[in-house]
């Protein structure tokens, strides 16, 4: 591996922050290239439990650079609280490297995210509320705040008041709610700007030099491709590019330059926030999956939704990000179960339909069709070799690398480094 990405094929929360973990210590450097802090990560380690938003994991290991690329947007007061939680568990942070060109949440963007989705009421998207898509919809509207305003102050003064102007007209006349003033948010981004000064930067140039010296460089997607703003649920979808393809745009690495992608799925499915999910199990064995699996959000904690596994969304996954290997986790999950099923298909008004669609109102119509597997009740969470899962397991992993066309390069059988697996 010279370069690698990580990516969700699923609505996130797959595991993709434990296998970045895992393969980063092959790495030389780990990146994000989209998304902040709705994204949470779990890793454990060493007996204790890490929660990371916006750092990728590599951080952990001392000799490891990190970056958060240009298509991040990058809340400063929620990142010196990571920062301050990693100080507090000794990590030495010298290696950070924020891009400059990565975009600013600001208060405002809280706000409206907030007043957003109050105001769709039963059709809202189910969103994080960290600032996400009004962040995203400044910088695509070409107002936005970049980390590298924090360095000129007076630049960032203006482009504040500009903002403001525009922002408290839509909260008050919009929303009749108060506006915001500008000393306090002004005082309170110098302040951060202090503290997040050093490790500001050109970070395509960091990440390009890594490659050009052939340093290994891993970089760690976000949410998963069904959340994507193109690929995935549109509207439910959050307002970045997780797809393989968001790692050129966010961070500034060329498409000649990605080797490898690993696409991370969870052995079932869950999604957090509103919209379609074809899978889904309204009943006791969604229940038992969501708190074996401890489905919770890492960011809001909010229950997940569970379901089946569907390969017709991981081969959309395959397609869309040019998926090499697949990472299956949390088998360990659905140990007990009687019986497993896999969506090997959807049926539309009698037809059968392999891809997924991009009409909702069609995917509404759709049934999945299910094979269904024997299950299996031994403890697998001990397991270190494939052959050593029962056998019922290896069936359900190997239907599954037929039906999304993906070989197996690793598997997980619980939270803990030492419970993912690596297969070839
Ligand atoms: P947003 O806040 O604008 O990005 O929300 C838009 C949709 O994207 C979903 N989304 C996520 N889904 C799963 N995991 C995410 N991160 C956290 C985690 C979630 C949490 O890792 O556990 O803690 O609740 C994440 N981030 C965004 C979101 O649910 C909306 O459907
Ligand atoms: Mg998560």
């Amino acid at each position: 591996m010279s370069t690698a990405v990580v990516v969700g094929t699923q609505w996130g929360d797959e595991g993709k922050g434990k296998i970045t973990d895992f393969l980063a210590e092959k790495a030389e450097a780990v990146a994000r290239y989209q998304g902040g802090n709705n994204a949470g990560h779990t890793i454990v380690f060493g007996g204790v439990k890490y929660k990371l938003h916006m750092i990728p994991s590599g951080i952990f290991y001392q000799d490891k650079i990190c970056v958060l690329g240009n298509g991040m947007v990058i809340h400063p007061e929620a990142l010196i609280t990571e920062l301050d939680y990693l100080v507090g568990y000794g990590v030495d942070l010298s290696n950070l490297r924020i891009s400059d060109r990565a975009h600013l949440i600001m208060p405002y963007h809280l706000r409206l995210d907030r007043l957003e989705e109050t105001s769709k009421g039963s059709s809202k998207i189910g969103t994080t509320g960290k600032g996400i898509g009004p962040a995203y919809m400044d910088k695509a509207a070409r107002v936005g705040i970049r980390v590298g305003d924090l360095l000129n102050p007076s630049r960032f003064a203006e482009k504040l008041k500009r903002n403001l102007e525009e922002k408290n007209r839509i909260l008050e006349r919009l929303y009749e709610v108060e506006p915001f003033g500008f000393e306090e948010i002004y005082d309170t981004y110098m302040k951060a700007a202090e503290r997040i000064k050093p490790y500001i930067m050109d970070t395509s140039v960091v990440l390009n030099d890594a490659i050009d010296q052939g340093k290994r460089v891993l970089f760690e997607g976000a949410q998963g491709v069904m959340l994507d703003i193109d690929q995935g649920t549109y509207p439910f979808v959050t307002s970045s590019n997780p797809v393989a393809g968001g790692v050129c745009i966010g961070s500034g690495v060329g498409p000649t330059k990605i080797n490898q992608v690993v696409g991370v799925a969870k052995a079932y499915t869950t999604r957090v926030g509103d919209g379609p999910f074809p899978t889904e199990l309204h009943n006791e064995i969604g229940d038992q999956i969501r708190e074996i699996g401890r489905e919770y959000g890492t960011t809001t904690g909010r229950p997940r939704r569970v379901g089946w596994f569907d390969s017709v969304v991981v081969r959309h996954a395959r397609r869309v990000s040019g998926i090499t290997g697949l990472s299956l986790n949390s088998l360990d999950v659905l140990t007990g179960l009687d019986t497993v099923k896999i969506c090997v298909a959807y049926k539309y008004k009698g037809e059968l339909m392999e891809n997924y669609p991009a009409d909702l109102d069609i995917l509404a119509d759709c049934e999945p069709v299910y094979e269904e597997f024997p299950g299996w009740h031994e403890d697998i969470t001990q397991v270190k070799t494939l052959h050593d899962l029962p056998l019922a397991t290896q069936h359900y992993v190997e239907r599954i690398t037929q039906l999304t066309g993906i070989p197996l390069t690793i598997f997980s059988v619980g939270p803990g480094r030492d419970q993912t697996i690596q297969v070839r």
